[in-house]
């Protein structure tokens, strides 16, 4: 059960940019410990353990305030990690769960008690078999009555295939890191200009302007990147999540400092409203109301 992929920084930065009062990280894990809460079998990868207090001391080091806790594909459907994290951080933090068709009424209610406020559907195929889409809308209708919603993940090249279920899920849907997109492209790609006006049409789409290090070809500090993610947020300013996206599992090229990634921040938002919206009123919007 050793680590296969590179360990988060040890000693990020403090940022240069100051996040406002209240400025939530919409996208991170938190990973075991293993020998407390194992790592699933079937799991693509084995990250290194970065526990909740990591993560809480990594909040306060960036002078952010919360966290949407988000389960990754290495432990499966077993939430316990996250629970356990959401149980400590009391109302600092949110959950967004994996769960099987099967999970009865009671877990759900359980899951909701702790902070858990959506449910994940993950399509990336080297890291999971993908949730057939009958599955996919079952469990979103069996949500519904929590006021929960949906956050997916796939790659770019996946989009077109699963547009109608986008579409048919009928509920606020997150997509993950910008969908992915090929930055070598450039924003004004059909590839992107469809992922764009997927938005545009469909109002209960949002997105979250996160992953830099993995969507980068060019490398920190990530220039590459920032024009989709500035491109979103402004044609989006009430519907973009930031996210560190910390302990940045699965990356294997370079581990970013997440100092550095907090100071994009003024890059993709270059006002002060819209870093208020992006880090605070979205964020509290979907998960804390
Ligand atoms: C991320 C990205 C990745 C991993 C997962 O569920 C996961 O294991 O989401 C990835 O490998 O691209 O959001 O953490």
């Amino acid at each position: 059960m050793s680590p296969d992929y590179l360990p988060f920084h040890p000693q990020p930065s403090r940022p240069d940019f100051q996040a406002p009062r209240g400025a939530v990280d919409a996208h991170c894990h938190v990973f075991g410990p293993a020998a407390e809460f194992p790592f699933a079998p079937e799991r693509k990868y084995t990250p290194c353990d970065a526990g909740k207090d990591q993560l809480f001391a990594l909040r306060d080091h960036m002078g952010f305030s919360r966290n949407v806790i988000v389960q990754a594909s290495c432990h499966g459907a077993d939430n316990s990690a996250l629970v356990d994290a959401l149980r400590h951080a009391g109302d600092l933090a949110r959950g967004v769960a994996v769960v099987r068709p099967d999970i009865t009424d009671a877990e759900l209610n359980d899951l909701h008690a702790a902070g858990v406020r959506a449910v994940r559907f993950n399509f990336v195929k080297r890291l999971v078999d993908s949730t057939p889409w009958s599955d996919c809308l079952a469990i979103t209708e069996r949500v519904r009555r929590l006021g929960w919603h949906v956050v997916i993940y796939f790659e770019a090249p996946d989009l077109a295939e699963l547009t109608p279920l986008i579409q048919q899920l009928n509920t606020t849907v997150v997509i993950d890191h910008m969908g992915r997109p090929d930055v070598t492209a450039g924003v004004e790609h059909p590839d992107f200009r469809r992922f764009v006006e997927l938005l545009e049409h469909n109002p209960r789409l949002w997105t979250k302007v996160s992953c830099p290090e993995r969507l980068t070809v060019q490398g920190p500090p990530y220039e590459d990147v920032v024009p989709f993610a500035r491109s979103l947020v402004a044609h989006f300013p009430d519907r973009v999540l930031w996210g560190t996206d910390w302990p940045h599992p699965n990356m294997k090229s370079h581990m970013p400092d997440d100092g550095a990634l907090v100071d994009l921040i003024p890059l993709i938002a270059p006002t002060a409203e819209l870093q208020r919206q992006l880090l605070v009123d979205n964020p509290m919007r979907l998960y804390w109301s």
